[in-house]
């Protein structure tokens, strides 16, 4: 765990230096890499993460790449709420109806590692809280 969070937070420095180019996720939307695609549309792409923290774990990114939760603004609002209601269509298409976590991390303490805002869906399995 101070493993995982330890790497996020050397990331979130080289992220914060890097100052909003472009992330491997740039390159999962133009096919450059490959990715399990769950669903795609005009303003965002859904894919599963490539290191599961649970039965079910995908990703939901806008394509603008908006850095970090913490940059968004009162124009993003709209793009915000399209990736929440896809986050929750494709986890029933997932099969997720005992529930599901919903997490967005930001920056250093967040352990935020890629700077391309995404929302993480976790379910197939109980949820612990409080988070780690
Ligand atoms: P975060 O710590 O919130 O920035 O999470 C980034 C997530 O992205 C992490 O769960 C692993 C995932 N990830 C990183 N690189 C790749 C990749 O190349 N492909 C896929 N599918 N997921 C990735």
């Amino acid at each position: 765990q101070d493993g995982e969070v330890g790497k996020a937070q050397r990331a979130a420095a080289a992220g914060e230096k890097a100052g909003g180019q472009p992330t491997i996720f740039s390159k999962i939307i133009d096919r450059t890499i490959p990715a399990t695609i769950l669903y795609e549309d005009d303003k965002c792409l859904v894919f599963r993460d490539v290191a599961p923290q649970a039965p079910v774990h995908f990703l939901v990114i806008p394509k603008r790449p908006i850095p970090r939760i913490s940059h968004v603004g009162p124009q993003d609002t709209e793009l915000l709420g399209h990736l929440m209601v896809v986050a929750a269509r494709t986890a029933q298409a997932e099969g997720l109806a005992d529930g599901y976590r919903l997490v967005i991390n930001d920056g250093k303490h967040g352990a935020q590692s890629v700077y391309h805002l995404h929302l993480h869906v976790l379910g197939g399995r109980q949820m612990g809280w409080p988070p780690g």
